[in-house]
């Protein structure tokens, strides 16, 4: 019989974490056998609905899980946690600039270090979900240097499965027909939605995407910039940010992170460059990797265009930018 693991949700009263919760309980995270306890952490101005979310976790009546607990106190929220998805941060607001919002966020997540490094469970696993992710999770890896930094990554796979989704829908194939396209760089309007490599299972073996899309031009051009800005476009149509989509890659995230990525599949997940691709070591960019024992790697030895290059090379740019904003907030 399997040890409960502890996984951590922060941000848990807010929108994402509503949808997120109930996907840790049903065991699509970490599978159907794997029971879980469940830390629920937010700050104090929303406990009320952080104690609405514990009473529904307690009304699912989840067999999976075998406690929660709920709590404002990071230092509570972060121990013993073999798995880390943290979803709260401060978002931006009509009028803020963007330094201020960076500001709030650096020290939510210098706070979020400090709590993992010293309470978290050896070998805990860290997703930053929460905006600007990647700069999020590279302030979280600078002030916590004894979680190792393959241990903290960012969230896109959003973009990876809207990218799968868009592919699926223009030739009308399902989208587990779908695999291997790549979401390089920022989890921002910079990223690039590559589907170079991307194939589709077309019942007679898989075939380059590039070979079956009728109009190879769409791939370079709409393609790419309906997943860039999918967000938005949801934002607009909800009059609320993307959370049923955002939950469910969270989930699949750490589910393929822990469990594995199968044979011939790639997926996109934000983790600390090592260099691969002329991307400069250090940042948390964006990469194709499998996973495999619990550990992800770059995939390696993609052929990559001039057009991908610039491409990438302007979502790392950006991505420095953010760093360097980020350091004049610390001073
Ligand atoms: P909500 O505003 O609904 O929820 C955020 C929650 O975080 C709130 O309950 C808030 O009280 C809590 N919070 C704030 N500061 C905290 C702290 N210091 N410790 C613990 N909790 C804290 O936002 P929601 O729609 O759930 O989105 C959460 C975050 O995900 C946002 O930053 C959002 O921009 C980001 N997203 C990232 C995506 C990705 O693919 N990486 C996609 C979806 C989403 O936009």
């Amino acid at each position: 019989k399997k040890e409960p693991v502890k996984v951590l949700v922060s941000g848990a009263a807010g929108q994402i974490g509503y949808a997120l919760v109930p996907l840790i309980g049903r065991g699509a995270m970490l599978g159907p056998d794997q029971p879980v306890i469940i830390h629920l952490l937010d700050i104090e101005p929303a406990v009320l609905s952080l104690k609405a979310v514990t009473m529904e976790l307690t009304d699912a009546a989840f067999p999976l899980v075998k406690g929660i607990v709920s709590t404002t106190k990071a230092a509570e929220a972060c121990k013993g946690v073999k798995i880390a998805i943290m979803v709260g941060g401060f978002p931006r607001k009509e009028g803020m600039e963007r330094k201020d919002v960076m500001s709030r966020n650096v020290s939510i997540y210098k706070g979020h270090a400090s709590a993992l490094k010293r309470f978290a469970a050896p070998g805990c696993k860290v997703l930053v979900v929460a905006n600007p992710a990647n700069t999020n999770a590279l302030i979280l890896k600078q002030f916590a240097p004894s979680i190792p930094e393959k241990n903290i990554s960012c969230l896109t796979r959003l973009d990876h499965n809207r990218a799968l989704g868009q592919i699926s829908e223009r030739l009308k194939v399902h989208v587990g027909d779908v695999k291997n396209v790549i979401i390089w760089g920022n989890h921002s309007s910079t990223q690039y939605p590559d589907a170079n490599h991307a194939t589709v299972n077309t019942g007679k073996g898989w075939k380059p995407v590039r070979e079956v899309v009728p109009d190879d031009q769409w791939l370079s051009t709409e393609f790419i910039t309906t997943v860039q800005q999918r967000g938005a476009e949801i934002l607009k149509a909800r009059k609320l940010s993307s959370a049923l989509s955002a939950a469910s890659a969270a989930c699949d995230h750490i589910h393929d992170w822990v469990l594995g990525t199968p044979k011939g599949t790639w997926v996109s997940m934000g983790v600390c460059s090592d260099g691969s691709y002329g991307i400069p070591p250090g940042l948390i960019y964006s990469f194709p990797v499998t996973c495999k024992k619990g550990e992800w790697s770059i995939v390696q030895g993609l052929e990559i265009d001039a057009f991908s290059k610039a491409k990438m090379e302007a979502s790392a740019k950006e991505l420095i930018e953010e760093r360097e904003l980020a350091d004049s907030c610390l001073n």
